[in-house]
């Protein structure tokens, strides 16, 4: 049976991880979060599809691919979760599972980081845990996707 596929995304400058600002952000770097992605995927049996950009349209237009494609989406929104109507509506369009992961904990940091449109589509948010994070979300991923038992399952139990 094929893997269910989660698209792995991250919005602008992300691509700076571990570069600059280890402080705040941490050491690893883009590379190394997908290859823990890659890693936890694998021993959950999901795959995974890991992406960044920095434009908010080409970002809009990976959620918009995601249907029919994948079963759900994991997305780091970076600066657009506060300022982005434009992915939201994408986000609640594609009506698949949506895991926000936030590496720093938005809600410790400046006022205008603690709203998040993309919140509004999202069945979960995982802030504050580091690099992490990803990994949390595909575990929480895997149990939003995995098929239900149906009746029948249930009654050859019983
Ligand atoms: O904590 C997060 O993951 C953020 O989404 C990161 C965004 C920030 O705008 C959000 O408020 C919280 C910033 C991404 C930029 O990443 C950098 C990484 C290293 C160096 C500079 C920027």
């Amino acid at each position: 049976m094929t893997p269910p596929l989660i698209a792995v995304l991250n919005g602008p400058n992300l691509n700076l991880l571990g570069m600059r600002e280890p402080e705040k952000y941490g050491h690893s770097t883009l590379d190394d979060v997908e290859a823990l992605c890659a890693e936890t995927a694998e021993e959950l049996g999901l795959a995974i599809d890991f992406r960044q950009t920095n434009g908010e349209g080409e970002l809009v237009t990976w959620v918009q691919e995601c249907r029919g494609r994948a079963a759900g989406i994991i997305i780091n929104p970076a600066g657009y979760t506060t300022t982005s109507i434009a992915l939201l509506d994408s986000l609640l369009a594609v009506g698949l599972p949506v895991i926000e992961v936030h590496i720093t904990n938005i809600h410790r940091r400046e006022e205008f980081r603690h709203h998040s449109y993309v919140s509004k589509a999202a069945t979960g948010v995982i802030a504050g845990l580091g690099v992490e994070g990803y990994a949390l979300a595909l575990r929480a991923m895997a149990g939003l996707v995995a098929p239900a038992a149906d009746e029948d399952d249930q009654d050859d139990e019983a």
